[in-house]
């Protein structure tokens, strides 16, 4: 029983972010023109954009939101 709940528990969340790291992209994208910041900054951001869409295409979505959150913290953005 313990196992059922835990895998539907797992569905969900993984669903959840699954439909989250698109938002968080969207965020990032909305938010870098109007950013200031610098070359390398800039650079980490996109590379941190670049891996989140990545690893959320690979279904990694907890990896893909944890770099995507990442590159929001540089933006400063929440
Ligand atoms: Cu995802």
């Amino acid at each position: 029983m313990t196992r059922i709940a835990l895998f539907v528990v797992t569905m969900f969340a993984s669903a959840a972010f699954a439909a989250n790291c698109p938002v968080q992209m969207k965020a990032i994208d909305e938010a870098l023109p109007k950013a200031k910041l610098d070359a390398t900054k800039t650079a980490e951001v996109k590379k941190l954009r670049a891996d989140g869409e990545r690893l959320h295409k690979e279904g990694k979505h907890t990896e893909s939101m944890d770099a995507l959150g990442k590159a929001k913290g540089i933006l400063g953005i929440k």
